[in-house]
């Protein structure tokens, strides 16, 4: 577990090094004060980004974020960590940057001198990368060959901590139920395949140059904030726009397949946790638990009063009210809330995953403190917030 060291202390040259010398989980670099830990975030917009920064700086972390220019704001998801710049004492810093970009990565670093990397920049969406394959390499793939290659120039490599955001979809069609960190890899998307080079690079690096650089291999996380194009997020806000008669049916891809879900908030803990060892390895971050898509939709709209049931196959299959028990919500007993749309299925699917935390659990003492209902729970209840208050706004400027 983490220990913080007394504020002051300072490391010597001597015992520089990552996890050496102090006898402690921490490092720091020569001339800096230990308290002053500076993380530096690629994909701070993100999800993970905006929980990862908020559990960072609420250890006492200085947390630089590079954010991609938009023609738009972007931020909403840290915009409540923002400080002014013109602030003493900042804590939280957001650069100009992009993981395509090899010199501004290397400025970047070069600048602030991060004791931990987290990349978590990515093309993230599987669907969509097999529309941008060549994008998404250059992201997902080559991105965290760049940043490895900015800490080994900068010779940073014996202070700076790198973590790599892997994933699940590396196990892709799986070969044992439930997955490991000695499973083998089979990625079954543009988005896999890339995410394996960045992992087996990660891999490279700490071997070929002693770099202390890790993977967290992640399982499906979700929340509140997670993108509206993500298969959970899309059906909890379709169950609350549904009951309110904002929206009138969803439409869904492929209903059979089955994923282990667990909540961002629970799986950036286990990213710092990776960080704080004595020795970089690779560790698998999963709930152990997987379910249907269609047990999601279930769950979801249960949790509103709503109980769905399912009839038909295939294609045909579709969703119906079997009991509206919220007296709020005007559903008629019958009516049609879910249809297949086979726009939404991918070339190739991953039928099943499901993750095996064990190493995780003994070495790091991580566990999930969150369960699939007690998710769903938090994605409806700020869902129905923010239909309510669109609802709302629409009302007031008629
Ligand atoms: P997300 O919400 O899609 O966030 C991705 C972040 O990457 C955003 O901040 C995005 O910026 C940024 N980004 C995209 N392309 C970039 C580029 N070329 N240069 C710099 N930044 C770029 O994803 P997430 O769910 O937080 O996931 C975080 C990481 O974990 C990703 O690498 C993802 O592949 C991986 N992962 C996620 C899960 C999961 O279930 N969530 C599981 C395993 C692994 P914009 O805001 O400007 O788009
Ligand atoms: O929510 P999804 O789009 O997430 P997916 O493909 O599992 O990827 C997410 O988790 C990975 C970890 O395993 C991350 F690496 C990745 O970055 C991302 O965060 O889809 C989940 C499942 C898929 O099997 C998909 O076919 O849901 C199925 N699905 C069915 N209907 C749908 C839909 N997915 C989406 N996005 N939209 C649908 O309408």
């Amino acid at each position: 577990m983490y220990t913080g060291l007394k504020p002051g202390l300072v490391i010597s040259k001597r015992n520089r090094k990552w996890g050496l010398g102090n006898g402690n989980k921490e490092c720091g670099r020569a001339g800096h004060n230990i308290m002053n830990k500076v993380a530096l975030i690629t994909g701070i917009t993100g999800q993970d980004g905006a929980y990862l920064a908020e559990f960072l700086l609420g250890k006492g972390y200085v947390v630089h974020g590079i954010k991609r220019r938009a023609s738009q704001f972007n931020t909403q998801r840290i915009d409540h960590l923002y400080q002014d710049p013109h602030e003493k004492d900042l804590k939280f810093h957001l650069h100009y940057g992009d993981v395509t970009d090899s010199a501004n990565l290397i400025r970047i670093i070069q600048e602030i001198q991060p004791l931990e990397i987290y990349n978590l920049a990515a093309m993230s969406h599987v669907k969509v990368s097999f529309d941008m394959p060549e994008y998404t390499a250059n992201t997902d793939g080559l991105g965290a060959l760049r940043i490895l290659e900015a800490i080994r120039l900068l010779d940073l490599g014996d202070k700076t901590k790198y973590y790599q955001s892997s994933t699940s979809e590396l196990f892709g069609k799986a070969r044992e139920i439930p997955q490991t960190e000695r499973t083998p890899f089979y990625p079954r998307s543009p988005y896999g395949v890339a995410k394996l080079y960045a992992h087996w690079i990660t891999v490279n690096y700490r071997e070929a140059y002693g770099l202390y650089a890790c993977n967290g291999i992640l399982f499906n996380h979700e929340s509140p904030v997670r993108g509206e194009t993500f298969v959970t997020r899309k059906i909890t806000r379709a169950a609350v726009r549904i009951a309110l008669g904002m929206q009138s049916k969803l439409f869904i891809g492929n209903l059979d397949v089955k994923r282990d879900w667990g909540h961002a908030r629970d799986f950036v803990e286990a990213m710092w946790l990776i960080l704080q060892q004595h020795e970089p390895e690779d560790f698998v971050i999963a709930t152990g638990v997987s379910t249907s898509i269609r047990d999601f939709i279930k769950m979801a709209f249960e949790e509103l009063g709503i109980i769905v049931e399912f009839k038909g196959e295939s294609t045909k299959e579709v969703g119906i009210v079997a009991n509206c028990q919220n007296s709020h919500y005007f559903l008629p007993k019958g009516k049609e809330l879910v249809s297949v749309d086979p726009n939404y299925f991918r070339p190739i699917e991953i039928e099943e995953l499901v993750g095996d935390a064990s190493k995780a659990k003994s070495k790091l003492g991580w566990r999930p403190k969150y369960h699939l209902k007690s998710l769903i729970k938090e994605m409806i209840t700020t869902d129905l917030a923010l239909a309510m208050q669109e609802l709302e706004l629409a009302k007031s400027s008629k």
